[in-house]
């Protein structure tokens, strides 16, 4: 059985719900009796169905008319199906309901909760397993959970936009626009991809920014985080308008990172002044850099994002990849 070529279609299954899933993976599940797909299904929405559920779910309605026993069936999952009571029930429990005999897995579950257990409980219930099938694939279709669960700590990435000379914004003004509306349509983009957006009280008070993910599919919102030990703040301000926020009155950056350690957030996405991403980078937090760059200078009186030429390749960063946004220019860093 051509076992490749069927992840690989449950692991574009679940690519449709990226933005919707997280901050858990997503996941896609396929159900076959012999060479013939009998049902799919994948998880759709954070706290919803997982994938085999939903797949399991479709092919008892066609029980009798595709197929007799689901003793017949082989499911194919990209992820180790958990063994784990989260916001839904086990996995596992339904597939051995269920009565199916035959499991393919993608990747194992890093998370602590399941890892390898739901492997283990579906052998010890007479199931037959095999795995790692693309989990490559699975890795890199889940980097952030994946990277949260090996490291402790979320995946950061800091976003900064930054004139052809390096300036953030002139001295003592409020916002500055540097980039094209186009570019600010992709920091929209990018925003819907992570968990949590994080920013500092000068941010919020220069730029009046409401730090939300406008765009026109469907999301998960990030959730907002403040980080200020400012006691004048204006609650009136856009970015207070939706009430998931949450203010941080830490300037210990360790301390800040640790607090993700316990939660479902895998994914930070920096937008901050000079100072705090200053800070960011100097203390080793930032896993990827992204610049939107223009070609507009801003000149002597633009406040630098750096105190050096070419900082960010001397703090370990190399460049992966750069885009054309209009006249902007949109690079990527990672360590
Ligand atoms: C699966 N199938 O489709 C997914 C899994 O809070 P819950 O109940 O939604 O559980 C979330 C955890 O379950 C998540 O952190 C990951 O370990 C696993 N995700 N497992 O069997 C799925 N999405
Ligand atoms: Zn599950």
């Amino acid at each position: 059985m051509n076992y490749v070529k069927l992840m690989k279609r449950a692991i574009s299954l679940a690519n449709q719900y990226k933005y919707t899933a997280k901050p858990n993976p997503v996941v896609g599940c396929i159900i076959i009796k012999d060479d013939k797909i009998i049902s799919e299904g994948a998880h759709e929405k954070f706290g919803c169905n997982h994938a085999e559920i939903n797949a399991i779910n479709l092919a008892k309605t066609k029980i009798g008319k595709s197929f007799k026993s689901f003793e017949e069936l082989t499911l194919i999952c990209s992820l180790e199906p958990c063994n784990h009571s989260g916001k839904t029930g086990p996995c596992t429990e339904a597939i051995i309901k269920s009565g199916i005999k035959n499991v393919v897995i993608g990747a194992l579950d890093p998370n602590p909760l399941v890892s390898g257990k739901g492997i283990e409980c579906l052998k010890k219930n007479g199931i037959c397993v095999k795995t790692n099938v693309c989990s490559e694939l699975v890795k890199e279709q889940n980097k952030f959970f994946f990277f949260k669960n090996t490291y402790g700590r979320p995946f950061i990435t800091a976003k900064i936009a930054s004139s052809i000379d390096g300036k953030s914004h002139i001295v003592g003004s409020k916002q500055t626009w540097i980039t094209s509306k186009k570019s600010r349509e992709d920091v929209q983009k990018l925003r819907a991809s992570k968990d949590v957006i994080l920013t500092g009280g000068n941010t919020v008070v220069n730029d009046n920014p409401m730090m939300n993910a406008r765009v026109d599919f469907l999301i998960n919102q990030p959730k907002k985080i403040l980080l200020s030990t400012k006691t004048n703040l204006n609650f009136d301000a856009p970015f207070f308008k939706d009430a998931d926020y949450e203010i941080i009155k830490e300037r210990d950056l360790s301390k800040v990172v640790d607090r993700f350690k316990n939660t479902d957030v895998t994914s930070i996405l920096v937008e901050a002044g000079p100072k705090l991403i200053n800070s960011f980078l100097n203390e080793d937090y930032v896993d990827e850099l992204i610049i939107y760059e223009s070609t507009s200078k801003l000149g002597p009186n633009g406040v630098n994002w750096f105190k050096e030429d070419n900082a960010v390749e001397n703090l370990g960063f190399k460049l992966e990849s750069t885009y054309k946004i209009e006249s902007d220019t949109k690079k990527i860093f990672i360590k």
